[in-house]
């Protein structure tokens, strides 16, 4: 799996639309495949010319890029929290995804039902929101319970772990995200594990209309604005439409020529996905592969590692770290080292964009 996103949304919303927009832009001419895992599961190849200059200084090594992994996540109605409609299947989904893509209905369709009846982008964001903090509310305080038992043990820790764990209750309780919350360090491990919904990191997808961004995208836009969050603007059927119905690239640019669009909108997703959701790329030169991978920002070294294998987090020893323009400055991994250029980096490293990688594990 590549890092994975989410389309997290009502009904008729668009996710499908979207997803096969983005199946079909790359299964038809990219040069880097599509591929569709299951009937909701896509992976999509991330193109990056650092990882092709990478690999031409291992030229019998196999290039793999980095994928996103793109989740058509059906089955959110109001109450899903509660078990309604598909409620349970699309949590345990949405849990194991690394960030959402939150589509917004912002096209006017008559042919097409809306759930509850009016096109409202900012109350069809709220009932989404709703459900996700609903159901973190239930899962953290479920496990709130379990840290109040642990202070009855012998474990000294235990009491200041359940009142952090209180304080967070609270937060979301409030009708607060947890990402807006202040996590105490002594519950940063038990968080992640319980992996809340709204920890994740997310942008807001403006499903519009053929016509392009309108009043109601306008609407999503504000909505972002008061959250700190991004919005990218997509014509979701336009683009399906015309993916489907062009084989090469020279077609496809003419139609879209015709709609004023100069590109379909699976590289500016991408593009804005990396940038929006703080995502950075590294590289790992080991046995026969050149590899890029995906991470979030701010990720140790030892959090990067477990992206290529799990124990590499509890084995981890040391990374030595090496700059890609450097490394093909200096022609070869040798010539870097005997000019000293290579760094070695604890279990306290920020892994940053471009990093060429070796994990020393025991
Ligand atoms: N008019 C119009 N219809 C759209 C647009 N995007 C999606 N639809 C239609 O809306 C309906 C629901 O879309 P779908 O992708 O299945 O929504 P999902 O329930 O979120 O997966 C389908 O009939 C789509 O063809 C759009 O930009 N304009
Ligand atoms: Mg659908």
């Amino acid at each position: 799996m590549g890092f994975s996103c989410g389309l997290v949304g009502l009904p008729n919303a668009g996710k499908s639309t979207l997803f096969n927009a983005l199946a079909n832009a790359s299964a038809r001419v990219e040069s880097y495949p599509f591929c569709t895992l299951e009937a909701n599961v896509g992976s999509i190849a991330v193109p990056d010319d650092r990882l092709d200059r990478l690999a031409a200084m291992f030229p019998s090594k196999k290039k793999i890029p980095t994928h996103l992994d793109f989740i058509d996540i059906a089955g959110l109605v109001e109450h899903a929290n509660e078990g309604e409609g598909m409620g349970n299947q699309f949590l345990a989904e949405i849990r194991a995804v690394d960030a959402i893509l939150h589509v917004v209905r912002c096209f006017e369709d008559s042919n097409v039902a809306h759930v509850t009846g009016t096109l409202d982008p900012r109350r069809d964001i709220a009932i989404v929101e709703t459900e996700l903090l609903l159901k973190d509310l239930e899962t953290l305080s479920r496990t709130g319970k379990h840290l109040h038992l642990e202070t009855k043990g012998p474990d000294r820790l235990a009491p200041a772990r359940a009142a952090a764990w209180d304080a967070l209750v609270d937060h979301v309780a409030r009708g607060l995200p947890v990402r807006s919350a202040h996590i105490d360090h002594v519950i940063e491990d038990r968080v992640r594990e319980a992996s809340p919904l709204t920890a994740k990191p997310y942008l807001f997808v403006a499903n519009v209309g053929d016509e392009g961004e309108n009043g109601f995208s306008a609407d999503v836009e504000s909505a972002a604005r008061e959250r700190g969050a991004e919005v990218i603007a997509i014509r979701g059927r336009l683009e399906a439409e015309i993916v489907e119905a062009t084989a090469t690239m020279e077609e496809r640019s003419m139609f879209l020529a015709e709609f004023g669009l100069s590109e379909t909108s699976l590289g500016p997703l991408i593009r804005a996905g990396y940038r929006l959701l703080h995502l950075v790329t590294f590289f790992t030169v080991e046995g026969p592969e050149v590899r890029a991978w995906t991470v979030r920002e701010g990720m140790t070294a030892p959090q990067a590692g477990a992206r290529i294998h799990s124990d590499f987090a509890d084995r981890f020893v040391l990374a030595e770290v090496m700059d890609l323009p450097l490394l093909i400055a200096a022609g070869s991994e040798k010539a870097l080292r005997e000019s000293g250029k290579i760094r070695r980096a604890g279990r306290d490293y920020s892994v940053r964009d471009g990093d060429v990688i070796h994990f020393i594990c025991s």
